[in-house]
């Protein structure tokens, strides 16, 4: 790379990717040692099998002595090679400003401090040969519907590989272009020869409570590796390639959640589930019939009544902006970690736009404004179904109650969402939800979703104290 760049501790660039990717590679021979080691584990409890035999045949007199000595040496070797594995799990996140795993946090501050940014490194990370990196334009049509593809064909599944999260071109482009984004912070990767998209990482502007301190932070979303290019450890070039451009502009902290344990959770949320349409969610096999419960006593346990009850109830409009977002801002303080958001952020976030996002409010009659509700939509594609391709469902997103009971307020919720033909309805325990699930008939899905801070420590939080919804 061309020698303009100022001196920065990673002056010698090109030395350090290859120490980290050494480093990544190592951790992937790791993962190959891991199939390995099952496969040994498995001939071993052959030759642990062949070896009892043998013991049994030679107890009067026989040599089992040495057969058995011989498996435990093995075993030992085998479980010596997995404690090693062991210790170097996370390969990757062990280099970053994030917490331990056993770490215990008493304080609220960073674990790194900020850096000038001339100290920080001006060229990207190189990728594997045969790669490139790429801005993408997400005002331009075809990249826009590139990174669509990207996500539809690749992005987060359930356990089972039923579902898919399909995110809408138009979806994707009013959550990565917030006020602030930076196009900057679309960052893709291309095959150099064929030009095909094959990963993606994005970051959004925003701002961040953590206990009493307010943050200048980056929402991390949408990492996504192509299905062929897996375990190839090209996520942690992303992640070091977000941050570098982060870091550029100042910001130094990031939010981000994860299906997945990293280091170092802070807080462990569960998605509860509404149905609202359940003949076609046990069809596709989202949810299945309770013990002792017919279809139509099914369906009959979920309807809902056709319009919403509460007086005043209705979508937000341009005028009640700044009324709404006071209510939001006032309530959102109680929590351990929440979004402060400006007038113009709470604007983009809580305008409806059809099928992506709807807020409905509750008005009295001298024109206060005093609950708010709002869901945004993210369909997933069902992948092995005849009949039906997606599941419409909607996400709740943030609520404020101070007059109208969180049950009525709700239940107007789900009907306005059920009035869209949404199919399920979906909350995280988060924030005061826990209060509606049961006697608004929630179920708990299996599955965890942890939130995460990058140079952030502080004490771990309960479901209850989070705020913050990303999506
Ligand atoms: S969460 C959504 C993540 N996306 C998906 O689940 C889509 C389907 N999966 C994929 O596309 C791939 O499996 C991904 C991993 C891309 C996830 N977050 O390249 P690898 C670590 C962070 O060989 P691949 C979201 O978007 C893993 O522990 N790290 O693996 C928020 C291992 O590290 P270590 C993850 O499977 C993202 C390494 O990657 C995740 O080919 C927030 C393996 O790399 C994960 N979800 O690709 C990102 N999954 O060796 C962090 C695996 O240490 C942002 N890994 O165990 C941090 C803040 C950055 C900005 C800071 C600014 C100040």
């Amino acid at each position: 790379m061309p020698n303009d760049k100022p001196a920065s501790p990673d002056a010698d660039d090109n030395a350090q990717d290859l120490k980290e990717s050494a480093k990544d590679v190592m951790a992937a021979s790791e993962e190959m040692l891991e199939k390995v080691l099952a496969g040994l584990k498995m001939h071993d409890s052959e030759n642990e099998n062949e070896a009892l035999a043998q013991e049994d045949q030679t107890t009067n007199g026989g040599n089992s002595v040495s057969a058995a000595s011989k498996q435990q040496a093995l075993m030992q070797a085998v479980s010596d090679v997995v404690a090693s594995r062991q210790a170097k799990k996370f390969a990757f996140w062990s280099t970053q400003p994030v917490t331990k795993l056993d770490e215990q946090v008493t304080t609220n501050e960073c674990i790194e401090p900020n850096k000038e940014v001339a100290m920080i490194r001006a060229d990207p990370y190189t990728l594997p040969g045969g790669f490139k990196w790429v801005t993408l334009d997400l005002n331009d049509t075809n990249d826009l519907k590139e990174l669509y593809t990207l996500l539809n064909e690749n992005y987060v599944e359930d356990d089972d590989a039923m579902f898919r999260f399909d995110y809408q071109p138009e979806f994707l482009k009013w959550s990565l272009q917030p006020p602030g984004w930076k196009r900057d912070w679309h960052v893709g990767v291309r095959v150099e020869k064929s030009g095909k998209l094959v990963g993606f990482i994005s970051a959004i502007p925003s701002k961040l409570k953590a206990y009493d301190k307010v943050l200048k932070v980056v929402d991390i979303n949408f990492l996504c590796v192509h299905k062929k290019l897996r375990s190839k450890r090209v996520a942690p070039v992303l992640i070091r390639e977000i941050t570098r451009r982060v870091n550029l502009t100042g910001i130094f902290q990031a939010a981000y959640t994860a299906g997945v344990v990293l280091p170092t959770p802070v807080a462990t949320c569960r998605y509860w589930h509404r149905s609202l349409n359940p003949k076609k969610l046990v069809d596709v096999r989202f949810s299945h019939l309770a013990r002792n419960m017919t279809m139509q006593r099914t369906v009959k346990l979920y309807k809902l009544p056709d319009q919403t009850k509460t007086k005043g109830y209705r979508r937000i409009t341009a005028k009640d902006m700044d009324k709404a977002h006071k209510l939001l801002e006032d309530y959102l303080k109680k929590f351990s970690l929440s979004p402060v958001f400006s007038k113009e952020e709470f604007r983009h976030w809580f305008t409806p736009r059809e099928g992506i996002i709807d807020c409905f409010v509750v008005a009295d009659e001298k024109g206060n404004i005093t609950d708010l509700t709002s869901y945004y939509c993210l369909p997933s594609s069902v992948m092995h179904h005849p009949v039906h391709k997606a599941v419409r469902a909607a996400y709740s997103f943030y609520n404020v109650s101070t007059k109208t009971p969180w049950l009525d307020l709700m239940n107007d919720a789900l009907i306005s969402a059920r009035n869209v033909q949404m199919d399920v309805y979906n909350a995280l325990d988060l924030m005061e939800n826990k209060k509606y699930f049961t006697p608004l008939k929630f179920g708990a899905g299996d599955g965890n979703l942890q939130y995460y801070l990058y140079n952030w420590r502080c004490p771990a939080m309960q479901p209850e104290e989070i705020a913050l919804i990303l999506m």
